[in-house]
């Protein structure tokens, strides 16, 4: 072979590594056809043995040629890598494309619980009329949440059955009430309170549930009466349920309150007609009240001729359970969106 060929070959062998590299599909098949030309064993090195057969005089120019094609197929290599990369980018860009024009979800704010919902206007009503929210542990003694409260030693509310007694002959209490006898120990009346708050029962169907939420009120002051009481829950009724809404007081019987009643408000939903929910009577029984028990007062180191008052309590989650119509009080303990979405 004389340096024309060589050199003949040498182009031959740079468009034909140039024409490969325009084929391949990724960098490493880039590197592979590289290396078939320029690598140690390649084709271009192995045109070099000619070479060292040429007369002196034409090896410098057969050196040059073998540059001049290491070089082109270097260069076409480079952009081959060049274009590969941004190939990838572009296809990349495609691919993770975000639609920053598309519209965002909507949050939706939440009014909370139903139960809170509730107790929230509950509890409004009554701070409206100038009560006080009072609170307390829910660990109580047996003395604040019975004993205070005038219950016998035998009274049958005291039964294992009905409170979760401690090891250590503390409770969890099963009423409120343990809040105001602790306010009355601790303030001279006037006293204007309501305790809202989790109390715990060992009872549990589709009504009951071993925590509930209750929320008494407590009013002490000279001169208070039954009509005061009326008067209130009056108000209180046709605050919550709507103007015109009639109460009645029925005859009942706690320890802690003297005389006591069932309080009924007109049915809501028949208007006291008769209907399913009232089972044909018109009345929605919603709270028990009373007078204080003048026991009571003595405990709590009030003088009861001095002073009277009255107390009530209701049960948050019967009174959500009727507004709400749902039927069984699991669903509030639950945490279904499905159904806490509702409210
Ligand atoms: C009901 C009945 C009631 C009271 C709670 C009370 C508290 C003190 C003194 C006197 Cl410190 N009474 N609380 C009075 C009458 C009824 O609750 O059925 N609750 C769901």
């Amino acid at each position: 072979m004389n340096v024309e060929e060589l050199e003949g070959r040498l182009t031959e062998l740079a468009s034909e590594a140039v024409a490969h590299l325009a084929e391949v599909a990724d960098r490493e098949n880039a590197i592979q056809v590289k290396n078939r030309y320029l690598g140690r064993k390649g084709s271009v090195q192995e045109l070099m043995a000619v070479l060292r057969e040429l007369p002196h005089e034409d090896r410098r120019r057969a050196g040059q040629a073998s540059n001049r094609c290491k070089e082109a197929i270097e260069e076409a290599f480079r952009e081959r890598l060049d274009d590969l990369a941004r190939q990838e980018l572009e296809e990349r860009m495609v691919a993770e494309a975000l639609d920053v024009t598309l519209p965002g979800r909507r949050s939706t704010l939440s009014l909370g619980h139903p139960l809170r919902q509730v107790e929230r206007d509950l509890i409004g009503i009554f701070a409206e009329m100038g009560y006080e929210v009072a609170e307390g542990p829910e660990i109580e003694e047996d003395y604040y949440n019975f004993e205070a409260l005038n219950f016998p030693p035998d009274h049958p509310a005291r039964d294992m059955q009905d409170t979760f007694l401690l090891t250590d002959g503390r409770l969890l209490r099963t009423h409120t009430s343990p809040v105001q006898v602790r306010t009355m120990h601790a303030y001279e009346p006037p006293i204007r309170i309501i305790s809202p708050g989790r109390v715990y029962r060992c009872d549990s169907d589709l009504t009951h549930s071993p925590v509930f939420h209750q929320i008494e009120g407590l009013l002490v002051d000279r001169g208070i009466t039954l009509a005061h009481l009326k008067g209130t829950l009056t108000t209180f009724a046709e605050r919550f349920f709507g103007a015109g809404t009639a109460i009645r007081l029925r005859p009942s019987y706690f320890p802690f309150t003297e005389p006591s009643a069932e309080v009924d408000v007109e049915c809501f939903f028949c208007g006291g007609d008769g209907c399913r929910v009232c089972s044909q009577t018109g009345w929605l029984e919603i709270l028990g009240a009373g007078m204080v028990d003048p026991n009571v007062f003595e405990a709590a180191g009030i003088d009861p001729d001095v002073y009277s008052g009255f107390a009530f309590g209701l049960g948050v989650e019967r009174i959500a359970m009727l507004k709400q119509g749902i039927n069984d009080i699991r669903r509030f303990f639950e945490n279904d969106l499905r159904f806490l979405d509702q409210f």
